[in-house]
């Protein structure tokens, strides 16, 4: 009888070690309680299609000028790459304006060439996600042509129409790119809801037709293979259904109320239940008018939302609307000491200063200027890609590029420069100068030129006259010139990627800000277990002696971006100008 229920319990044990996958559960937490997942151990690429690499000679960069560079990439040491639209568009909005879902835009190629890019990124043992860009569509979308025909139209309510108001406008909600946010359209005398351009009418998220279109599309990518999406402008997609004029006050960022509707957790839990919970995906919300407070209700894992957001507090630090201000680093270091007290073991953070709407990392957070362009574009690598988060690195950002030297307004591309332009300084609203002198530091096409390939004709990208002129100083600041060179920034951040890579306590490490008030000095540490590192970033052209806070011993130095040897024991530093080190403790 006594051998029965050891028998049992052998046969239990034996049937649990039989059924437990490779890696176990103990294995799949990390020592201080996180679940691990490969898209927290990501370091994530963005590649902006029109500027990266053009294939053809038409001045457009496209797929097959992307797949031709993957080798680069995965040289680089990045593993998943996030594709600003692909898809058809009428180019109001550099392809954020989407004419059809399903289709790739002919300037770009065909489907059988993004079959082709997919395929050479997974033969890479690469990922790739999509721009998912469902706030709003383009007005050529067959949707919006059928939608504005008539007020019974089976499209209408893909879209939001209302009625005018005393004559007007339904309220007086504005554009992100000029003017009211509403536009009439004479066919049937009432308004459309644009929050972007009016080539953008934001799409009915109520209609529970056009969240089925949605999810459609979504897995349409997704049985193809793609591994996710980044979303844009997510929290903006549940409308206040009072549609009330806001407050002086809430005009000044219109963002924050048009943001987090009463809808939205609902829409994103039937988007995960319906589509995202059935496939092996990462998923990053571009949170536009969202607090590091409101992270936790859209990326805990509890809630089958998001896993991630892109939350704007760091990348707008410089600027206040378009308006350039003065950021100081402790504002810094506290934005990412909030957004890491928001997220629990159920949440994760995202890492990133710049992107396609942003003016360039090196020249926005560190200097720019011939003396310490490379130092200070070393030192940012090694912040984004040792914080607690997934970091996303920006298309030419791995060479130090740089903002534009844009002369006049005929300089610019975007939308939203053109519409300002046009509104605030034709009419004498605001001085030329003024506008250029604020655009020329926060302006998105700081980041649209070409990618620097060499130092051939428009810097490698094209044989022809590009989109968007090549910074003239591609010459010197080129990828074919820092593959040459071991100390390019190239090469800095291929290293600082395998160690981020190779070293479980950046990727999971609990982060401890040792020095918040020091308006000079970022000195953190990364805790996993008995593992611990310490970094230290002087952001400043001036060097510093730096005590450690609390007599640290730095321990043993593992990376410097100037080539540094400290002695272990010195527990004050001589950092020079823009110096980054990492130490092992
Ligand atoms: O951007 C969201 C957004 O509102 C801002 O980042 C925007 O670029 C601007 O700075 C607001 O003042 C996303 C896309 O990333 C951007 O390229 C698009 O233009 C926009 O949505 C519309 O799709
Ligand atoms: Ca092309």
């Amino acid at each position: 009888m006594k051998l029965i229920p050891s028998l049992a319990a052998f046969l239990a044990v034996a049937f649990v070690l039989a059924s437990t996958p490779v890696h176990s559960q103990a294995a799949q937490t990390t020592p201080n309680g996180y679940t691990k997942r490969w898209w927290k151990e990501a370091v994530v690429y963005q590649i902006y299609p029109r500027s990266f690499q053009d294939s053809n000679g038409d001045g457009i960069g496209d797929i097959p000028g992307i797949t031709r560079r993957l080798d680069y990439l995965q040289q680089l040491g990045v593993n998943v790459i996030w594709l600003s639209p692909h898809y058809d568009s009428p180019n109001a909005d550099n392809g954020y304006d989407i004419r059809d879902y399903q289709k790739v835009m002919p300037e770009f190629g065909t489907m059988a060439d993004f079959d082709a890019l997919l395929h050479g990124i997974k033969q890479r043992h690469m990922r790739l996600i999509l721009d998912l860009v469902v706030n709003h569509s383009s007005d050529e979308h067959r949707w919006f042509v059928e939608s504005r025909k008539s007020k019974d139209n089976p499209f209408r309510d893909y879209y939001i129409w209302k009625s005018p108001k005393d004559g007007k406008e339904p309220n007086n909600w504005t554009s992100f790119f000029s003017g009211s946010a509403w536009k009439k359209d004479d066919l049937t005398g009432e308004y459309y809801l644009h929050y972007f351009a009016e080539k953008q009418p934001d799409l009915n998220w109520e209609n529970p037709k056009l969240r089925q279109e949605v999810y459609s599309l979504m897995k349409f990518w997704l049985d193809k293979g793609v591994d996710g999406f980044r979303m844009d402008v997510i929290p903006a997609i549940s409308k206040d259904p009072a549609f009330a004029d806001l407050t002086p006050e809430q005009l000044k960022h219109p963002e924050f109320s048009y943001s987090m509707g009463p809808r939205l957790h609902e829409y994103l839990q039937e988007m995960n239940r319906e589509v995202l919970s059935k496939y092996d995906v990462m998923t990053v919300g571009e949170a536009f008018g969202t607090t590091a407070a409101q992270t936790p209700t859209l990326v805990d894992d509890r809630r089958h939302e998001l896993n991630m957001v892109f939350q704007f507090d760091a990348v707008r630090l410089n600027q206040d609307n378009g308006i350039p201000r003065h950021w100081t680093l402790p504002e810094l270091k506290a934005i990412y000491t909030l957004q890491d007290k928001q997220l629990d073991l159920h949440s994760w953070n995202t890492i990133f200063l710049s992107n396609h709407d942003n003016p360039r990392l090196v020249s926005t957070f560190g200097d720019d200027s011939n003396a310490f362009r490379v130092p200070s574009a070393k030192l940012l690598a090694t912040m984004l890609l040792s914080l607690k988060g997934t970091p996303f690195v920006y298309q030419g950002d791995e060479l130090g590029m740089t903002n534009y030297p844009f002369k006049t307004v005929t300089d610019f591309d975007d939308i939203q420069v053109k519409n300002y332009w046009r509104d605030m300084v034709v009419p004498g609203k605001v001085p030329a100068e003024t506008f250029l002198a604020a655009v020329r530091k926060t302006g998105r096409d700081n980041a649209r030129t070409p990618m620097q390939w060499d130092s051939s004709p428009n810097g490698g990208f094209s044989t022809a006259k590009p989109w968007l002129a090549a910074n003239p100083n591609f010459s010197q600041i080129n990828a074919q010139a820092e593959l040459r060179d071991p100390n390019s920034i190239y090469h800095y951040y291929q290293r600082m990627i395998a160690l981020r890579h190779s070293t479980p306590a950046l990727i999971y490490g609990d982060y401890q800000d040792l020095d918040p008030q020091s308006p000079q000095v970022f000195a953190y540490t990364r805790t996993l277990g008995a593992d611990k590192y310490l970094i230290v970033l002087n952001f400043a052209s001036t060097p510093i002696s730096y005590p450690l806070p609390a007599n640290l011993t730095p321990g043993k130095l593992i990376l410097s971006n100037l080539g540094t040897s400290t002695p272990a024991s010195s527990t004050t530093l001589q950092l020079q100008p823009w110096e980054a080190r990492i130490y092992k403790q």
